[in-house]
């Protein structure tokens, strides 16, 4: 069967070893196709100054994957190890130097109905080639982002500290309707209000020279959050986690996105209000020049964030 249009490669590697790309087929009795129970990682590799390829914080991404099995009841056939070691195999074959990694784990045909205990565990790694995921422009012109007029899930409806594949049900709703209404990105608000995350990215504000963000309550501990926040601290910008109103957005003097696929990606609109000077702001800039020279291998203080494939 061939692969349809889009992405491409040549090998995947699913259940423990690698196969043709075209061969990894599911059965349409697959249980995650049915009712979304299945939990995903997204990584990133990227071309290092010394002419190699290094994946970005390697070990936390694919912790991350084992707690959001954990929270789900999943239990992965794999040690950390082997998954790890198949991420890098993955790369390898598909001679990836810089691009995405999708790490899937789902649920195989066995019983129908809402108790897959005894469904098998189905594993795969996925890699491709993956450009600005909000495009090259917005990187620097600063994106349009919409907030969305459906809610983050109440967080006892969704477990926000795992990668869940039904959760984006909620995250590809907003998506489409910002894009359809023009926008670039979707702002979602929680159940009482307050700002939580875009449909695949955490949301940083910058209001007198301070960096803020929502708390994890009702977000996703996003890595690439976590990278920011450190490197801003480094760097001396004082970083709060604290509750923000959507009229903070409209009255900040710099707001951005960040998130593995989005890496650090500045917003210059917000619902028709012109942010900050209507371009990316300078903490932006500094933040993501800091953060490229990271993955890029051009900061040593970094280095230990890198995993050389
Ligand atoms: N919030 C959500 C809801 C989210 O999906 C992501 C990642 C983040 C925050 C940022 O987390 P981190 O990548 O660890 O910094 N979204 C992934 C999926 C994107 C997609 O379109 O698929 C990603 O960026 O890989």
């Amino acid at each position: 069967m061939a692969t349809a249009p889009g992405i491409t490669g040549e090998k995947i590697w699913l259940d423990g070893a690698l196969v043709d790309w075209d061969d990894a087929q599911v059965h349409i009795l697959t249980h995650t196709l049915h009712y979304g129970l299945g939990v995903f990682e997204g990584i990133r590799c990227y071309r290092t100054d010394d002419g190699r390829s290094a994946v970005f914080r390697l070990a936390e991404h694919v912790d991350r994957l084992y707690e959001s099995a954990h929270i789900n009841l999943m239990e992965i056939p794999f040690g950390r190890e082997e998954l790890t070691e198949a991420i890098l195999e993955t790369l390898r074959a598909n001679h990836l130097e810089e691009g995405y990694i999708r790490p899937l784990v789902f649920i195989g045909e066995g019983a129908m109905g809402l108790n897959p205990a005894d469904n098998p565990v189905r594993v795969s790694v996925i890699v491709w080639p993956w450009g600005k995921y909000l495009g090259e422009e917005g990187m620097e012109r600063g994106i349009r982002a919409k907030v969305s007029t459906f809610s983050r899930h109440f967080v006892n409806a969704k477990m926000t500290k795992g990668k869940t594949c039904g959760d984006y049900v909620n995250s590809i709703l907003a998506k489409r309707e910002a894009l359809l209404d023009g926008y670039d990105e979707a702002i979602l608000l929680d159940t009482q209000g307050l700002v939580s995350e875009a449909s695949g990215e955490n949301v940083f504000v910058v209001r007198r020279g301070e960096l803020r963000t929502p708390p994890l309550q009702t977000v996703l501990d996003g890595i690439t959050r976590a990278s920011i926040m450190e490197i801003a601290r480094e760097k001396g910008i004082p970083v709060v986690e604290t509750a923000i109103t959507r009229d903070e957005l409209y009255t900040a003097d710099e707001v951005f996105l960040t998130g593995t696929a989005a890496e650090v990606t500045p917003i210059r609109e917000i619902d028709h209000r012109t942010i900050g000077a209507g371009r990316r702001g300078p903490v932006a800039k500094t933040l993501q020049d800091a953060f490229f020279d990271a993955v890029g291998g051009r900061d040593p203080k970094y280095a230990h964030w890198l995993t050389t494939v």
